[in-house]
């Protein structure tokens, strides 16, 4: 188990390009600041339950199958900005990266990326900074899902702080797909060849059929729980 304050050597061997002269200030400011991040997933997370409660109210039916969060590594955020030509200090993770805080939302059937989606950019704290379809426009190795960069408000007891979130929306059989080629491309020891590319693209647009027709047969059944009626 690694303790504290190895975890905090570890940090400020990371942000070195900060002044840490002030040790105990940075990593002050550093949880303060995921702290915030933290809070912005929280507020995220909540809407999208209240919005799957309406839904379950209104329709019998759960729009939302699964929501996981997480909170982007130190080492992964200094390796994104070293990327990028960034100054990989506190500031610099403000105001040029946006998927520090990240929240993916699993739903049942295609239609419901989109009502879910434009039910929460409908609200009026939320600010859409970017959007990328890759369900309308899937990358070449077949990736599908709906990104969404937003901006929220987290209210402390002396001031409101405006974070930004990345949310990844997309189906089960969207999910499946880009965990196992997640999985298959990062393992070590393993070479990712041309054939398993190859596979995998032909994975995907097995996984598009599905959802299509898993959406044919929701129409089959459907009762008018378009999101013009909620
Ligand atoms: P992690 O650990 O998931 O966060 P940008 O973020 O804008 O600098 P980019 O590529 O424009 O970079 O962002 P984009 O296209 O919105 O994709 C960002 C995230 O989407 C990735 O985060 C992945 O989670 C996911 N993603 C994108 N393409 C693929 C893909 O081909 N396969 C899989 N499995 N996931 C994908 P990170 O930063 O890679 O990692």
């Amino acid at each position: 188990m690694i303790s504290q304050q190895n975890k905090d050597v570890e940090i400020q061997s990371l942000f070195s390009q900060e002044n840490t002269s002030d040790t105990m200030s940075f990593f002050h400011r550093y949880n303060r600041l995921m702290s915030y991040y933290r809070c912005a997933i929280m507020e995220i997370e909540t809407k999208f339950n209240v919005l799957n409660e309406e839904f379950s109210l209104r329709f019998d039916r759960n729009p939302i199958n699964s929501i996981k969060t997480r909170l982007k590594k130190p080492i992964s955020i200094k390796e994104k900005l070293e990327k990028s030509g960034l100054p990989v200090t506190l500031t610099s993770i403000e105001e040029n990266m946006h998927d520090v805080a990240g929240v993916r939302v699993v739903c049942s059937f295609e239609k419901d990326v989109y009502m879910l989606a434009n039910a929460l950019l409908k609200q009026d704290d939320i600010k859409l900074v970017r959007m990328k379809d890759y369900i309308e426009n899937p990358k070449p190795n077949g990736y599908r899902s709906l990104h969404l960069i937003v901006e929220v408000p987290i209210f402390l007891a002396k001031e409101k702080k405006i974070m930004k979130v990345e949310i990844q929306l997309r189906t089960i059989a969207m999910d499946s797909w880009a965990s196992l080629e997640h999985q298959l491309r990062y393992k070590k020891d393993f070479e990712f060849t041309e054939d398993m590319a190859n596979e995998l693209l032909a994975c995907a647009n097995l996984s598009r059929d599905l959802d299509f027709r898993m959406d044919e047969l929701r129409k089959l059944v459907q009762i008018d729980d378009s999101e013009e009626s909620l």
